[in-house]
């Protein structure tokens, strides 16, 4: 491996490779190396990441129904993010408030960059009201908002006052904040935090009531986890944010238990709602079937209740033997075959679940823009250093609620289930699942995804639709695990069940030996030792 990554990096000028080093790193999960991450993209890299505005109006915010997402910007920003992350929701009569298959501008104009659009901004907010008559209306700020100083802020309180039974609220996310999607992330955080959680004071019912972070319903996943949830007696108060309401989350603070999924988009709210509330959160992954059994055994551990883990025990064995029926059809055709996964924030660990559950290696993993935690573990948070990007967004200063503060279990309490192995606030990332020796990238770039592709020829690489066409092109099958090439759901049991028959086909399709990649025309000189592969 560290023949390969003198390889990734040799073309680069001095100064780029010594940076690029720092970011691709031969794994030992005994040690857990560190790995730069969250930094700035060196400019001329084809970098696979979004803007700071696609974490927050697109990724967080973006599959709540009910609420009308205006952006703030020239029309491109908005057209081009319009319906393409397939998360999909499900209102509860045909007559329910959804806004998702809309798409909301401000359409800047010329004369709103030299004069300022905050009129504009004004009027559409007016005008979204009287056509929708919304709960909440949010605003987006995008790049050019930025530079000419437009105050959202100030336009939202403005409207909000004036329209009386609308919450109106601002984003500034414009697309430069951060290095990546992952500042939008966290300034949406901060948002739904300050504007939402926390508005609607109705008790919810239930024994068990959770909310679920960071699950988009991206190929209805969500709702497959809801099944599981209705199935073994778990209320979900809120989702943050697939198939949700404004509702769900105003309320979100009455659950007794946060669930994160994806830690990278959403960690900053379950760490706020600990401060706040007293309420603890747990990493779970219901991405694989083994991964959501134990995520179920997890959720019902915490809540400590003989019958839910009766209940929760029923659920799996009824469910895994047509998961274990279809593993055995499928698994002589993948064992042994290899994956890549450069995807994101949290799916390139969380699928890896998946490959391995098909007996496939995963050689080589990356996330387009997680942070030193997400690989390394939370363990490094106190080493992180903070640069001049990650200061520029805000943190909060949150402190217990002198009304709504209850601690859901007491200091002895979480010592004891931290006894008995439960992870409370934690997460140990990537890296620890990985082997030894596989290579870890982050925020991969086009040159090394090529070479990596020539070294290893991995049976499958996952990323997103930049990078679909380009790699199949080299004769092999890329799976999006953004937007599951309009497959899915992929959670759950019924999700694994889905993943493993799509990969099965894409792996064992003739169609790939029928291209010629570019190392296997004549006279090329591409062709790289495979003997670096071991
Ligand atoms: Fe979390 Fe996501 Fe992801 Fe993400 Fe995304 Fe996404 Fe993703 Mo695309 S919130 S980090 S910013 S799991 S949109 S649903 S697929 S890059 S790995
Ligand atoms: C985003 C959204 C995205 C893009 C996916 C892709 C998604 O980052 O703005 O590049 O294929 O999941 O839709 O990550």
């Amino acid at each position: 491996p560290s023949q390969v990554r003198e390889e990734l990096i040799q073309k680069y000028p001095a100064k780029v490779a010594k940076k690029r080093a720092k970011s691709i790193i031969i794994n030992d999960p005994e040690i857990i190396p560190e790995v730069q991450a969250n930094v700035r993209t060196v400019p001329g890299i084809i970098t696979q990441r979004g803007c700071s505005y696609a974490g927050c109006k697109g990724v967080v915010l973006g599959p709540t129904r009910d609420i009308v997402n205006i952006v703030h910007g020239p029309i491109g920003c908005s057209f081009y993010a319009w319906l393409t992350r397939r998360n999909q929701t499900r209102p509860e009569t045909l007559l329910d408030e959804n806004y998702i298959p809309y798409c909301f501008s401000t359409d800047m104009q010329e004369e709103n960059i030299v004069f300022g659009g905050e009129k504009k901004l004004k009027i559409a907010i007016q005008e979204a009201y009287d056509l929708f008559h919304p709960k909440s209306i949010a605003i987006f700020s995008t790049c050019p908002v930025g530079l000419i100083g437009d105050d959202v802020h100030a336009a939202s309180r403005e409207m909000k006052e004036k329209l009386g039974d609308c919450n109106v609220f601002g984003f500034s996310c414009e697309g430069y904040r951060g290095v990546s999607q992952s500042a939008g992330h966290h300034i949406a955080n901060n948002g739904v935090f300050k504007h939402m959680v926390g508005r609607n004071n109705t008790p919810s019912v239930g024994k068990f009531k959770l909310n679920l972070l960071g699950e988009y319903n991206i190929g209805g996943d969500a709702f497959e986890i809801e099944r599981i949830f209705k199935k073994v007696g778990i209320t979900l108060v809120a989702s943050f944010s697939g198939n949700s309401t404004v509702g769900q989350i105003e309320n979100a603070h009455t659950a007794d238990l946060n669930v994160i999924l994806c830690h990278r988009s959403i960690n900053y709210m379950g760490d706020m709602m600990e401060t706040k509330y007293g309420i603890p959160w747990m990493k779970i992954n219901f991405v694989g079937a083994e991964s959501t059994a134990k995520s179920l055994r997890k959720i019902a551990e915490y809540f400590g209740d003989e019958e839910l883990k009766a209940k929760v025990e029923a659920v799996i064995a009824e469910e895994t033997p047509k998961v274990k029926a279809v593993i055995e059809e499928i698994l002589p055709r993948t064992k042994g075959k290899t994956a890549m996964l450069f995807v994101g924030g949290s799916r390139a660990h969380h699928y890896q679940d998946l490959f391995s559950e098909l007996g496939m290696t995963t050689v080589a993993a990356g996330y387009e823009f997680a942070h030193r935690d997400d690989y390394e573990g939370r363990d490094v948070l106190p080493k992180i250093k903070i640069d001049a990007d990650s200061k520029n967004i805000e943190e909060l200063k949150v402190v217990a609620d002198p009304d709504f503060f209850n601690p859901r279990k007491t200091e002895a309490e979480l010592e004891a289930l931290k006894e008995k192995g439960l992870e409370i606030n934690g997460y140990s990332g990537m890296m620890k699942q990985m082997t030894s020796k596989s290579l870890v990238v982050d925020d991969l770039s086009h040159y090394e995804s090529e070479k990596l592709i020539e070294i290893y020829k991995p049976d499958i690489f996952c990323a997103g639709i930049k990078e679909k066409y380009v790699v199949q092109k080299m004769g092999i099958p890329l799976k999006q695990l953004h937007s599951y090439d309009y497959g899915g759901p992929y959670t759950g049991f019924e999700g694994a069940i889905n993943f493993y028959r799509d990969i099965d086909r894409m792996v064992n399709n003739p169609v790939w030996k029928l291209i010629k990649a570019p190392w296997e025309k004549a006279g090329n000189g591409a062709g790289l030792a495979a003997s670096y592969v071991t």
